[in-house]
């Protein structure tokens, strides 16, 4: 009896609620579906943010001064770099050169080199049990540079400064006349 009375209560408070609202089990399934979120949310919010995007970039009239503010910086930065590493380059990075004697030959009888400028050259004795070594002279015969005499195989750096512009002979001490050749700094 009592179960009965309740189902009766239960629905006259569903039907008072009806009255309102969809309905009693109906009326919750609505509301979840949320169709009217979806519908919002997606159409109008995308249209009204597009249509502001379109209207920005048609008064570009104003930003353009912005931009023609910025290219001043860079104009005035790249001179004080292009200043700045000629100097560091000069004593840091040695400009390299490289001979290697081989068979009692050089493998080259020309080296180039830049005028007044720190040099590191390499000279490698690749024949076993052969002495060999490099001179670079002057006119006079004075020695710009000279690396120990060794038995190969064996490698020599050495770093010198080149003298102004003009030919300087190279060979080897111990075989002067089958190694040698010319320097030529520029
Ligand atoms: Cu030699």
């Amino acid at each position: 009896m009592l179960r009965g009375r309740w189902f009766l209560a239960a629905l006259a408070v569903c039907a008072l609620l009806a009255a309102g609202a969809a309905g009693c089990g109906d009326g919750g399934a609505n509301a979840s579906a949320t169709p009217t979120r979806r519908a919002t949310g997606t159409s109008t919010p995308t249209a009204t943010t597009s249509a502001t995007a379109t209207d920005t970039p048609v008064p570009t009239g104003t930003p353009a001064p912005l931009a023609t503010r910025p290219p001043p910086p860079p104009p005035t930065r790249p001179p004080a770099t292009e200043r700045r590493p000629p100097a560091p380059t000069q004593p840091r990075a040695a400009y390299p050169l490289s001979i290697i004697g081989r068979d009692t030959r050089f493998n080259t009888n020309r080296l180039v080199a830049p005028a007044r400028t720190l040099v590191r050259l390499t000279f490698a004795n690749q024949d076993a049990g052969v002495r060999h070594n490099i001179a670079i002279v002057d006119s006079t015969s004075r020695a710009l540079v000279r690396t120990e005499i060794k038995a190969g195989p064996a490698v020599d750096v050495v770093d010198f400064t080149t003298p102004g512009p003009g030919s300087y002979n190279f060979f080897c001490d111990v075989h002067p006349r089958q190694m040698s050749g010319t320097l030529v700094v520029q």
